[in-house]
């Protein structure tokens, strides 16, 4: 008796996912399919491709001993296609199904292909709504609708009216205030030791995916192992509980903080497993406002934390589906230098990057602010140019997926959409690097310095940022102080402020091809 064709994609690993409601066993296969293309469409770091074959292995053995007819299509099976459309079309052939159904995918590049799904295979194909969010596309379209500026903050405060979460009975925002992020700004003190990062042990199913990821992609940037990413749901749930349990009530304190040699501080590392269906974001946030209303934790934390995932995982995800194509192709601040090779190799004596860059080679993880203000703020001021970096954010990080990171990094970090995500650039000078982490001590550069040869870089290319942007920035009213501090500058500061910046952009080498991986750790020189 032929059934339905149930195609889970690597990212859609939840029992809940949409494509899997109303199954058949007796009837129906699940099909999930290992592809070429989709861990070479940028050259994703080991450890994601490592943690997307091993889940999907799990997902599917979990599913078989449901009693449930899996189809798993392995990376190196013979005949295996290499595409997600030339799989689907395999499989139509082997279990000639009466219909198909997948969940809405998370990226615009398979949307695209998925809409000819249909008329490939010559089977109807149902593409169910992806569900996992709290605010569907077309209600962030009813929100934006007629607005002339967006901003995260109002959006974040209609979800907390609409899920009650962190209400008062009176249906205010527990508190009096729907916003704490002043209150997430502190440096991490002396003597605040951050919790062990949770591990868990490759079993003998995810053994089997690290050697064939180490057998397949020797020469990718970033570190496979030690691999400690959960693979499953109950092991994702076990890694947010470490982070309840240990991280949830610093976090809103340290949640903008850096330190040298403190991968993760107080964060929950959880985004990953969120954003391939191990976690559910419904349940993570009621989970910590439970934890805030048994007075465990405090209102910044649970507030702050909230607010990064029902406010603004849902914002960027919203925008995304708003405006893409379009948006990706946008550049409004003209920027178009090459991508430098230390990107892929981290060699560069500026330490708040090689940090960074050192940790995201090692752990494929980073968190907020290192993105955002580091590596982030470095290519917004250097000018560098939109596609190459965020084809860079997009290969690097465990949890990336382009829904989330394009509009954080088009948006966010390059201002490339002229300010429809955030009302304008998060730039900043290394003053704000030194205020929120030890990392300046520890570099060869002067924060304290403007221009010469031992002046943070980051302070002259910010000036020079400003001074080349003043047509585009200068009449954002978010902007105006500080262009009236710049016309304060003595004109001989001007001068030195742009040869440096020039002198320096010069020397920045171009994008070389992702290192071997298996480097020394670079941190070692900043130990
Ligand atoms: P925590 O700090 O513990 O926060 C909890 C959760 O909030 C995260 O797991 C995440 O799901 C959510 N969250 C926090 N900030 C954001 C945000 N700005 N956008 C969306 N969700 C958010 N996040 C991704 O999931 N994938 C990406 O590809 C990605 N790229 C980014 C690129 C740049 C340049 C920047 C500035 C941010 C990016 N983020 C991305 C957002 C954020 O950096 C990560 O979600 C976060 O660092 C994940 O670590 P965590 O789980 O420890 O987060
Ligand atoms: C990122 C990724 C990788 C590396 N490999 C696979 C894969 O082999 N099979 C699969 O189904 N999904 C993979 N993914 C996740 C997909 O790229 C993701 O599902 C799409 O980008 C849609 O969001």
């Amino acid at each position: 008796m032929p059934g339905t064709l149930r195609f889970v994609l690597g990212d859609q690993l939840g029992r809940g996912i949409s494509s899997l409601r109303g199954l058949d066993p007796d009837a129906d296969t699940v099909l999930l399919a290992e592809v070429a293309a989709e861990t070479e469409y940028v050259p994703h770091h080991p450890k994601k491709i490592a943690l997307i074959l091993a889940a999907m292995r799990h997902f599917s053995a979990g599913l078989r001993a449901e009693g449930v007819r899996v189809d798993h299509v392995r990376l190196d099976d013979p005949g295996n296609s290499g595409s997600f459309r030339g799989e689907l079309l395999r499989a139509v052939e082997r279990h000639r199904p009466d219909r198909i159904v997948v969940t809405f995918p998370g990226e615009w590049r398979v949307w695209t292909d998925m809409k000819g799904w249909e008329a490939a295979a010559g089977v109807p194909v149902e593409i169910r709504d992806d569900d996992r969010f709290f605010c569907p596309p077309r209600r962030f379209r009813a929100w934006a609708a007629g607005r002339r500026q967006f901003r995260m903050e109002f959006f974040y405060r209609e979800m907390r009216r609409e899920t009650g979460l962190l209400l008062t009975p009176d249906g205010e925002p527990e508190g009096g205030a729907w916003n704490y992020d002043a209150e997430n700004r502190r440096p991490l003190p002396r003597g605040l030791e951050p919790p062990p990062r949770f591990s868990e042990p490759p079993d003998a199913l995810t053994a089997e995916v690290l050697a064939l990821v180490r057998a397949r992609f020797p020469d990718r940037f970033g570190e496979l192992e030690p691999f400690r990413f959960a693979v499953t749901a109950a092991g994702a749930e076990a890694a947010f509980e470490h982070f309840v349990r240990h991280a949830l009530r610093h976090f809103g304190d340290y949640q903008d903080a850096m330190a040298a040699g403190q991968d993760t501080l107080f964060h929950a590392v959880i985004s990953p497993y969120l954003n391939i269906g191990l976690l559910d974001p419904r349940t993570v946030c009621r989970r910590v406002e439970a934890e805030y209303r048994a007075g465990r934790v405090p209102l910044n934390a649970a507030e702050g934390f909230i607010r990064q995932i029902l406010g603004w995982r849902e914002y960027v995800r919203g925008l995304y589906w708003l405006r893409m194509p379009a948006y990706a192709e946008t550049n409004a601040l003209g920027a178009t230098r090459d991508l430098p090779g230390f990107f892929w190799t981290g060699e560069t004596p500026m330490t708040c990057l090689r940090q960074v860059i050192d940790q995201t080679r090692r752990e494929a993880y980073a968190h907020h602010i290192q993105r955002l203000m580091v590596t982030g703020n470095f290519a917004l001021l250097a000018g560098l140019a939109p596609r190459q970096v965020e084809d860079w954010y997009l290969a690097v990080y465990a949890d990336a997926f382009e829904w989330v990171e394009l509009p954080n990094v088009h948006g966010m970090v390059l201002h490339a959409d002229g300010g429809v995500m955030a009302s304008k650039p998060y730039a900043a000078s290394g003053k704000y690097i030194d205020r929120m982490s030890d990392y300046c001590g520890r570099c060869r550069f002067d924060v304290r310095r403007t221009t010469g040869p031992d002046a943070c870089p980051l302070n002259f290319l910010y000036w020079s940022f400003l001074m080349d942007q003043r047509e585009r920035l200068q009449g954002n009213p978010r902007m105006a102080m500080i262009y009236r501090t710049l016309d304060r500058m003595a004109p001989a500061t001007q001068d030195a402020v742009r040869a440096d910046a020039a002198r320096f952009l010069a020397g920045l080498g171009t994008a070389d091809p992702p290192a071997p991986s298996a480097q020394p750790s670079l941190l070692e020189k900043d130990a």
